[in-house]
């Protein structure tokens, strides 16, 4: 490990050199972070910026929110940790935090936008130069670069020499990086001592990589395909790559040690030690309201979530907040749920729901999924909804990613027809301001048996087990509705337009599975998993342990989804992760 690195207050030049600088050059934030290496600046703060010692509480954390997307998790997890949230509203606010958290969401460049005109960019600079407490979180990181090239090259702060750069999916890794990853620390910094050994939370398609000229401020890296900076380090400065309100336990206790640096709660020692990518497994809720009108979690099979009784009723599982609370703390890498009747309603009248995911994301801090309904809307009294606004109202109630079923399904029939992005289907749009890492396409595919490849205009697979008749092949239709409509597109084509239109990672369902508990269909994820080059969670049909170490082995799955087993406590979470330990399959403990 490196020795740690000089306060940066002690090396940095002050605001004056950066207001001259500036006034002289447009490309003052390089120049700036030309500058910072050189240890004889000596400067005075002009008074418009100077940083006020603060008499603010010590339970007070300011958050700098510009608006851009889904902060409710990280407020949530400083709420947890027993910290109140003052807001940023001026560059002053700013100057006088007594430790800021940098929560950065959404793009690159609107970011640099919003923090340019705002006046916001010069006072984290000036903020950060007097070595006062900071946290950046993800595009918090990465905004204290130079510049990145995720809308074209775009200057960022200018703190920390390098360009963040995409990473490059040709070394054959999946973009975007999601999921637990483990990190390399290369120098003390007291807010990683808890995660040494355990995973955290990525989610990210551009990375700044390690460099002669920012190896100063370096104080981990993570292995992605190539060797990137999970998390800088100088003085009172900090910054992650990954999501410590989104990383469990260890995520909350990052926070806790940069927001009480004195803490002396520890987390137990792990006895593994992280070293890769890990493999998720994800708890899924498939969620709608009973004939009495309440939102209960059900489980279909084959997606028929009536009971086999007199009644017919919908099968209740049980609540979804207290069963999406338990999984958390079983250890679920994910919580997913899918609003299986939203296809008919509108997703914004659906308060419950948005209930849901507001109290789940107060004590879940795991990544959480929403699904169900989303597409352009116009109600009753003639009021146009775009899928923008829908998504909006789920990021802000907790969501971390949007789960797209049967839009998806029409808007890649229209691509593959036409050949033309239009921009306007609501997997586009949503990725586009928000980043295709939150949009999971969800695909609900149905078997078709055939005896010949050549019977059908469709990508067909010859089966492991041949269907009733015989038949060596199938082709997998999507569906939309829940299963209700089979449509003329089969899961390979869909998967590989979807991926085109802008979606960061599949949720790959099979009907014929859904429910069945026998196993995964393997030729399927097979099939899907090698042929996109983002994330495909494995989804229908577990039933044991060992048809998730079935899928991570003989496919490229990089997650796998279970209900059943789970809601009727058949199987607990440990059970499956010890279970993929023992085949030296790596996941999160
Ligand atoms: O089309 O955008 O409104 O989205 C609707 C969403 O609801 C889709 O993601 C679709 O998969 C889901 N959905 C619709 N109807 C049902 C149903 O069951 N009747 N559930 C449904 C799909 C599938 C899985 C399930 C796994 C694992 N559920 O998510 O959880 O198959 O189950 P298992 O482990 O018990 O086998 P839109």
């Amino acid at each position: 490990m490196e020795a740690t690195a000089a306060p940066f207050s002690s090396i940095v030049p002050s605001a004056q050199s950066l207001s001259s600088i500036r006034a002289s050059s447009p490309n003052s934030s390089f120049l700036f972070r030309k500058n910072i290496g050189n240890a004889n600046l000596k400067f005075k703060s002009p008074r418009s910026l100077s940083v006020r010692s603060s008499s603010n509480s010590d339970s007070v954390v300011t958050l700098l929110d510009y608006g851009a997307g889904n902060v409710r998790s990280i407020r949530n997890a400083l709420r947890h940790l027993g910290f109140s949230i003052k807001d940023v509203q001026t560059p002053g606010d700013i100057l006088s935090a007594d430790r800021l958290i940098f929560p950065g969401v959404g793009a690159f460049s609107p970011a640099m936008d919003v923090l340019n005109k705002t006046g916001m960019a010069e006072a984290l600079c000036k903020y950060i130069e007097n070595d006062r407490p900071f946290l950046g979180i993800c595009l918090g990181l990465q905004l204290l670069f130079e510049s990145s090239e995720e809308n074209g090259l775009v200057k960022g702060l200018g703190v920390i020499p390098g360009v963040v750069g995409r990473f490059d999916s040709s070394a054959g890794i999946q973009v975007p990086h999601i999921g637990w990853n483990a990190l390399q620390v290369r120098k003390d910094s007291e807010i990683l001592d808890d995660v040494g050994s355990q995973h955290v939370y990525f989610v990210h398609s551009y990375r700044a990589i390690p460099s002669n000229e920012n190896k100063e401020w370096i104080s981990s890296t993570c292995d992605y395909g190539e060797s990137f900076i999970s998390s800088i380090r100088r003085g009172n400065v900090h910054a992650v790559q990954f999501h410590p309100e989104k990383s469990g336990e260890v995520g909350l206790s990052v926070l806790r040690r940069f927001l009480d640096p004195k803490s002396q709660h520890r987390q137990k020692p792990m006895e593994r030690k992280a070293s890769k990518l890990a493999k998720r497994v994800i708890a899924c809720l498939d969620v709608r309201t009973n004939d009495k009108g309440d939102l209960v979690v059900t489980k279909g099979d084959q997606y028929d979530v009536r009971e086999q009784s007199n009644e017919n009723e919908v099968r209740n599982l049980g609540k979804p907040v207290d069963l999406a609370g338990q999984y958390y703390k079983d250890g679920a890498d994910e919580i997913s749920f899918l609003n299986i009747t939203g296809f008919r309603d509108f997703p914004l009248g659906d308060l419950p729901m948005i209930q849901v995911l507001r109290y789940t994301s107060e004590n879940v801090f795991v990544p959480l999924t929403v699904g169900g309904g989303i597409r352009d809307f116009t109600d009753a009294s003639g009021r146009y909804y775009s899928s923008l606004e829908v998504a909006a109202e789920y990021f802000r109630s907790g969501a971390d990613k949007i789960s797209i079923g049967s839009d998806a399904v029409y808007a890649a029939e229209e691509f593959m027809k036409s050949g033309v992005k239009t921009g306007k289907s609501s997997l586009e749009q949503i990725s586009r301001v928000y980043g295709n890492q939150a949009v999971v396409v969800s695909i609900d595919p149905r078997r078709v048996y055939v005896n010949h490849p050549d019977d059908v205009p469709y990508k067909v697979i010859r089966l492991t087990n041949p269907g009733p008749n015989g038949e060596e092949y199938a082709w997998y239709q999507c569906t939309v509705s829940g299963g209700r409509e089979g449509r003329p597109i089969g899961a390979y084509e869909l998967a590989k337009a979807v991926e085109e239109l802008g979606a960061g990672e599949i949720l790959l369902n099979c009907i014929d599975c859904d429910g069945q508990g026998k196993g995964f269909d393997i030729d399927l994820v097979k099939l899907i998993s090698d042929s996109v080059g983002i994330p495909v969670i494995a989804s229908s049909g577990a039933g044991i342990p060992q048809h998730f170490s079935d899928v991570f082995e003989k496919t490229n799955a990089s997650a796998a989804l279970a209900a059943g087993i789970f809601h009727r406590k058949e199987v607990p979470i440990q059970s499956v992760k010890v279970h993929l330990l023992e085949k030296g399959i790596e996941v999160r403990i």
